[in-house]
């Protein structure tokens, strides 16, 4: 199980948490996924097949940019 932390600064709100927890938590692979509106980050718990590049690109698709970590 790999952990990480990703920091997205466009969330502001209970919105973005519930859309971003959706859409990474849907990813085949994903333990859990969490994001704290205060930190604008969003912590996830995953293994193969999801991986990075899967989890920003379930952010992006929800209309958020990820910038480079
Ligand atoms: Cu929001």
């Amino acid at each position: 199980m790999t952990e990480t932390t990703l920091s997205v600064p466009e969330i502001h709100c209970g919105h973005c948490k519930m859309s971003i927890e959706e859409a990474v938590g849907a990813l085949d692979g994903v333990a859990s996924a969490e994001v704290s509106v205060e930190q604008r980050t969003v912590s996830v718990a995953f293994d193969t097949p999801a991986s990075i590049d899967s989890i920003v690109g379930a952010i992006e698709d929800q209309g958020y940019e990820v910038p480079a970590q």
